[in-house]
């Protein structure tokens, strides 16, 4: 059995959302208050020396972590997660998973934790990063298509992202109005009803 260590509504949720749509089985361990220090924390730091969730405990103990590799470990074995590979919508999966994750994760990280990287004025880093956060929506907003998800009729495991990155900042009331497209894309996968529970339990419905 996977064991996922993550904190509702948290970055874990995209994990979450993922094993929910493979329909792999796992425990969940919420290690609410790991960024302070405290026995969550120690407890999160002694698999993960990042101390972030989502933390992944495989089956066989290996440690997983990164939201991105958790879902090409998936395709691995889910393969119809994701666009057919010697297509050009393939490209574009791996293209758009990676970018998510190499710029809009990291001005989640410079905005919540801006003390990590200035030492003074750490209100200016933060207010420059969630600019920037809405800069890389609009662009990400004009590369997609007509739905109802990243890649059309079939939904990938890209499309974990939408639900929870919707709900954080700069929230839903600014998706609706600025990235309609991403937005409905969001409400298209809060649409399954298999996702239902895991949706509920991350405050995400
Ligand atoms: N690149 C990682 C980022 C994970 C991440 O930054 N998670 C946040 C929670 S949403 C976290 O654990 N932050 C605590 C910290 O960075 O100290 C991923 O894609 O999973």
């Amino acid at each position: 059995m996977l064991t996922l260590y993550g904190v509702p509504g948290w970055g874990s949720a995209i994990s979450e959302i993922m094993l929910a749509m493979t329909r792999e089985p796992y425990d969940f361990i919420n290690v609410e208050g790991f960024d302070k220090p405290g026995p969550q924390q120690e407890l999160l730091i002694a698999l993960n020396p990042l101390c972030q969730v989502p933390t992944l405990l495989l089956d066989e103990g290996g440690v997983m972590t990164e939201s991105a590799a958790i879902a090409l470990m998936l395709l691995d074995k889910h393969p119809q997660f994701a666009p057919r590979p010697g297509t050009p919508a393939r490209d574009r999966f791996w293209r758009l998973l990676v970018w998510l994750v190499a710029n809009v994760y990291p001005t989640f990280t410079l905005a919540d934790y801006p003390e990590r990287w200035v030492d003074s004025q750490p209100e200016v880093l933060k207010a420059s990063a969630q600019r920037q956060r809405k800069t890389l929506y609009q662009w990400l907003e004009q590369e997609m298509g007509e739905g109802p998800y990243a890649f059309g009729e079939e939904i990938t495991l890209l499309d974990a992202y939408w639900p929870v990155l919707r709900c954080w900042g700069p929230g839903r009331e600014w998706f609706a109005a600025n990235a309609p497209k991403l937005n409905a894309m969001a409400d298209a996968v809060c649409g399954h009803v298999e996702l239902t529970a895991v949706l509920k339990a991350n405050k995400l419905l």
